[in-house]
């Protein structure tokens, strides 16, 4: 079963679009030991079946908050095989700013432009083959609480499981010392990850002083390699 999750800042519609997905097929609980609501269901599009995941709407994936942290730690630990970012078409600019994000993290990324009913109505128009082609990854329009666009957009879900999308996801290039400074840590996440997590993203993070991440990784460590000490790799916060 293909894994997708939904992610997106508050509002703009992902678990009407989740709802409209898996109908009835779905179940909700708490993340766990956290009181931020889980909702994942299933759905089949041309024989695959699909498990898509509701992620808390959030305006960013730093760790301000336990729904950006339940919603960074599912993207980047839980693999899933597409994440889906869903924008409001009405106010593209401030919803960007996480699509930006999740692009660093990995690279099958599609980017849903919900409520392009409303956005219609305002007489706003969105070139989504631009969009494309300057983020790098499928833009679709859709409606949502209209079930518009659904089959392009699940058409195109299932030909980035099946590997028949490449992408060449939009990357923020720093200034040269920043750029020195992220390549130096990376290869040390590298070096102790491999290539499970995006490391530039990581090293990105540790750059900014984000402990929470830093400590999440310790234990995500601490489970796989007993008895190797984390420490001795000298990544830390700061470096
Ligand atoms: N006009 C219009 N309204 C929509 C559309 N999709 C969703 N909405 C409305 O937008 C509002 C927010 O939708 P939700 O699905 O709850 O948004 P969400 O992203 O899950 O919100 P959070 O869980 O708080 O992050 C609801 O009132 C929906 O009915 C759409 O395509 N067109
Ligand atoms: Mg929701």
């Amino acid at each position: 079963m293909k894994k997708i999750a939904l992610a997106g800042n508050p509002n703009t519609g992902k678990s009407t679009l989740f709802n409209a997905l898996t109908g009835m097929k779905q179940h909700t609980g708490n993340w766990p030991g956290k009181t931020v609501m889980h909702a994942e269901g299933t759905f089949k599009h041309q024989n695959e079946e699909f498990l898509l995941v509701d992620l808390p709407g959030t305006y960013s994936l730093f760790s301000n908050s336990t729904d950006e942290e339940v919603a960074r730690d599912h993207i980047i630990f839980d693999h899933p095989d597409v994440t889906m970012v869903v924008l409001d078409a009405t106010s593209l600019e401030r919803n960007l700013n996480l699509a930006l994000q999740v692009l660093e993290i990995t690279d099958k990324v599609i980017i849903c432009i919900n409520l392009i009913d409303e956005a219609d109505k305002k007489g706003i128009i969105i070139n989504e083959k631009k969009m494309s082609n300057v983020l790098g990854v499928p833009v679709i329009k859709i409606s949502a609480r209209n079930k518009k666009g659904f089959d392009q957009l699940l058409n195109t879900l299932s030909l980035m499981v099946k590997g028949q999308i490449k992408t060449t996801p939009y990357r923020m290039k720093y200034s040269d010392e920043v750029e020195q400074k992220i390549n130096h840590l990376e290869l040390k996440v590298n070096e102790v990850f491999g290539s499970c997590y995006p490391s530039r993203w990581i090293a990105l993070r540790l750059l900014d002083g984000d402990e929470n991440l830093f400590n999440r990784l310790k234990q995500e460590w601490q489970k796989t390699k007993k008895g190797v000490k984390f420490d001795e790799y000298s990544v830390s916060v700061h470096s």
